[in-house]
């Protein structure tokens, strides 16, 4: 998907010009896939562009920093500062954010603990991840040949740049044979999630989602909808998934900042009830849509306002 420049990007406390934005060619991070980062989205509001869940966003970069021994040079209050900041100076309505923490440039080897920590906000418009065609009719999927990685190779709590090649080979796999997105498995056979979004089914008015411990990111947009189904008087779980509840689901939709809620109407050739997206999938999708928006006013605490 290609960028769309904006003016702007935060870098170690300063503005500077997006064509400014450079790092050197020994930067650390690019040749060890060691750094974190977030995908945050702003949404037009009545009182201007309003940042959806942004501390949460923030906390989470940081436990994901913490994972890794990353010692962020910034509190997390700067950076949720920072990208307030960076949101308005690009006089954006509504825009996708990517606060990346990175090791720098002065240190080469496998100890990333002695490599200079830096950290950038860039923000630019974003559409729909997988096409308005995938969140109008809904997107097939392959189960990914590709597992998503054992938690004792690389922890998926924490949202590092370098482990994303296990999502791009499963994309790579997914794209080739001509479907929209891969299911990864953990490597106990588990569904897990996609490629960079979280996973749902809904059974008889059951919503369910797969756990941590099935190698799943702990999902903002997954908290998100569980909640508002919670408060819809849905019955929700978090539970283990089999490849073949996903055969035999009524529904099926995946969730994440990027993608937001997009119905599933295949899997592995096979139809999800009836290929179309379903109620339950569409009440979500439609309510999220509003929240984010700051339509809904028991979830207003959400929407961080940016003026
Ligand atoms: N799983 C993965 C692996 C993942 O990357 C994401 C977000 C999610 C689940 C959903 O998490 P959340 O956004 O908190 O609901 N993926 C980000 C990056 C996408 C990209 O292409 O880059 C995103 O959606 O911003």
């Amino acid at each position: 998907m290609p960028i769309t420049p904006t003016e702007k990007i935060w870098m170690d406390g300063e503005l500077v010009d997006w064509d400014d934005a450079r790092i050197h060619v020994l930067t650390h991070s690019l040749h060890y896939g060691c750094g974190v980062f977030e995908g945050i989205r702003a949404y037009a509001t009545d009182e201007g562009p309003a940042v959806f869940r942004l501390h949460d966003h923030v906390r989470r970069l940081f436990r994901s920093a913490h994972i890794f021994m990353i010692d962020v040079p910034f509190s997390a209050e700067e950076i949720v500062t920072a990208t307030k900041q960076t949101v308005a100076v690009n006089g954006l309505d509504q825009c996708y954010i990517r606060p990346l923490v990175y090791l720098g440039y002065g240190e080469m080897g496998l100890n990333p603990l002695t490599a200079p920590v830096q950290v950038s906000i860039a923000v630019w418009p974003w559409g729909a991840y997988l096409g308005e065609e995938g969140m109008a009719r809904g997107v097939r999927m392959k189960i990914s040949s590709w597992q998503r990685h054992a938690p004792n190779a690389i922890p998926p709590a924490a949202k590092g740049t370098g482990m994303y090649i296990n999502s791009s080979m499963a994309k790579i796999e997914a794209i080739k044979a001509g479907y929209d997105e891969a299911i990864l498995l953990s490597p106990q056979g588990y569904v897990s999630e996609c490629t960079g979004e979280n996973l749902f089914v809904v059974r008889g008015g059951r919503i369910v989602t797969p756990p941590l411990s099935a190698g799943a990111l702990e999902g903002i947009t997954q908290d998100t909808v569980l909640t508002l189904a919670r408060d819809l008087g849905y019955e929700v779980g978090t539970e283990n998934i089999l490849r073949s509840d996903l055969y035999v689901a009524d529904e099926a939709f995946l969730t994440g900042t990027a993608a937001e809620v997009v119905p599933i109407s295949s899997v592995d050739d096979r139809d999800v009830g009836d290929g179309r997206p379903g109620p339950i999938t569409r009440r979500l999708q439609e309510l999220y849509g509003e929240v984010v928006h700051a339509k809904v006013d028991r979830y207003k605490d959400w929407n961080e306002h940016v003026r």
